[in-house]
């Protein structure tokens, strides 16, 4: 089995400080928490950005300054920028970090409802078009999985040659209006992946931790963070992003499954050398 690769999603776009005040907004808060969940055994951060008073935002400036600030202090850990962005957004908007030349992004392959009247709208031809940048720019695509028929989509681009073999996959489950975190659904997603395939889970809220020995087992990936959970243990908020990847990398090592190093995770997951190490 393949090293545990941990992705820590450290700040989202939707959840708030009110919610926990340890939640970072500004660029020195994220690249922090980026810092200390890289030191805790993360080798992707999964990237949103903010304004100072948490808005999000998927702008060219911030993704820069907080690409730049985690690269100082983790030379070698890989960055993974969102192209979701947040509801709403303009297709342009979102794809603005692929002009950082990141080596992986997010590929959000489906419209979902994300709770009250908010549609995450992902159509056919905006997945196509996002698909085509990242084939163009070298940025290997993790494709976002909320609901099963998304995997099909990526598989039905795969067969025409818009994404290319081997796919990566990232299961968000327990999204209102996604498909729920069960063990049945877990065995129902990882059973409908092409067999080259390697994929990540990632539980919502309570679920984050419930599907980790699963995953663990089960030779999946996880991912933890602020982006889809807030408490630690069950009425206990999170101090901070590296306290939930701990807590991963210690369930892991009692379950006899190493943590993968950045490298190792790019060999994994096959990202293509980028000889500027995603700088540009
Ligand atoms: N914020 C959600 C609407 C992604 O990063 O690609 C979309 C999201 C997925 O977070
Ligand atoms: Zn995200």
């Amino acid at each position: 089995m393949d090293k545990l690769i941990i992705t820590a999603a450290i700040c989202g776009a939707e959840v708030t400080k009110d919610q926990n005040p340890n939640v970072p907004y500004t660029v020195d808060e994220i690249v922090k928490e980026a810092e200390l969940s890289y030191k805790a055994g993360a080798s992707i951060i999964h990237l949103h950005v903010r304004e100072n008073d948490g808005t999000p935002t998927q702008d060219y400036n911030i993704f820069k300054k907080c690409i730049d600030g985690i690269r100082q202090c983790c030379p070698d850990v890989i960055i993974e920028p969102s192209t979701g962005g947040a509801v709403g957004m303009s297709n342009d908007e979102r794809l603005s970090p692929l002009k950082l030349n990141p080596e992986i992004a997010t590929l959000d392959c489906g419209t979902l409802n994300f709770g009250n009247d908010d549609v995450f709208i992902n159509t056919e031809n905006t997945i196509i078009y996002f698909a085509e940048k990242m084939e163009a720019l070298n940025v290997k695509p993790e494709v976002e999985v909320f609901d099963k028929g998304m995997i099909d989509t990526a598989i039905r681009l795969n067969k025409k040659g818009i994404l290319k073999s081997p796919l990566h996959f990232n299961f968000v489950m327990g999204v209102p209006g996604g498909i729920s975190a069960s063990l049945g659904d877990l065995a129902f997603l990882i059973g409908s992946l092409p067999t080259d395939s390697t994929y990540t889970v990632t539980g919502i809220g309570r679920h984050q931790f419930n599907l980790a020995a699963i995953a663990i087992a089960s030779g999946g990936h996880l991912r933890v963070g602020f982006e889809d959970n807030i408490y630690i243990q069950k009425g206990v908020l999170a101090s901070s992003n590296a306290e939930m990847v701990a807590k991963i990398a210690r369930i892991a090592k009692e379950l006899g499954r190493d943590i993968a190093s950045p490298n190792e995770a790019r060999k994994i997951l096959s990202i293509k050398e980028k000889h500027n190490n995603g700088i540009i």
